[in-house]
């Protein structure tokens, strides 16, 4: 897949009053550079709508775009991958119908990140890290030390997701993240485009940091 930097997942209760795509069009213009569309509440048709929207500006600005939970419109549309849990269709089942499609796992703990890699995940969520109220029945925080962990186990991409801010990203990219998601830090921002430059300024500093150390 297209090594990505900073994700950007829907969540229209963050930014109420404004449509979903000017919202996500200022994320890709400040910088994002893989969307996912996660809607756990609209009907079907209206998640098909939505994607398909998503999918025309993505395209338009080549922009990777995932759809979360439903194969189904993520191949209605030509999203260019899926996004699944641990309680969704099983990995090896989604590959025979997305084909070659991007699949990304949300992992919780070392043991599901290891499957994951096993499976042939294209990229795995690491999170939450920190305590977030952007998904309901989420598990408790898995903390640095589970980013860390994948850091140095997991050669499949991975990023890391839950409660990062620009307050405390520093934290996940010392323990080895390198790609980061965020929901409600970017799309609840007054300023979105300078929220995504930051993100990715922090981001740049840790890998220039990181390639600068010596190696052992
Ligand atoms: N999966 C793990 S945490 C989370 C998801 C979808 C929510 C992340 O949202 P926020 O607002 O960045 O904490
Ligand atoms: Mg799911």
């Amino acid at each position: 897949m297209k090594d990505f930097k900073l994700y950007a997942i829907t969540g229209e209760q963050f930014h109420p009053g404004r449509p979903m795509l000017e919202v996500m069009e200022e994320a890709i213009r400040g910088g994002c550079d893989i969307i996912q569309l996660r809607d756990k509440k609209s009907a079907k048709r209206d998640v098909l709508e939505k994607a398909k929207a998503l999918r025309e500006l993505t395209r338009r600005y080549g922009v990777t775009f995932i759809v979360n939970d439903h194969i189904d419109i993520a191949l209605a549309v030509d999203a260019d991958g899926i996004h699944l849990g641990q309680d969704d269709l099983p990995l090896a089942d989604a590959r025979k119908i997305v084909g070659n499609k991007i699949i990304g796992i949300s992992t919780h703990a070392i043991e599901e990140a290891r499957q994951a890699e096993i499976d042939g995940a294209d990229y795995i969520g690491v999170g939450p890290v920190f305590p977030t109220k952007s998904k309901e029945d989420v598990v408790a925080p898995v903390t640095t030390a589970y980013v860390r962990q994948v850091a140095q186990e997991i050669r499949i991409p991975f990023v890391a997701i839950g409660g990062i801010k620009l307050h405390n990203v520093d934290q996940v990219l010392e323990a080895g993240a390198t790609r980061i998601c965020a929901i409600s830090e970017i799309i609840g921002s007054s300023d979105i485009q300078a929220t995504c430059r930051s993100f990715l300024a922090k981001i740049q500093a840790a890998s220039e940091q990181s390639g600068s150390r010596p190696s052992r």
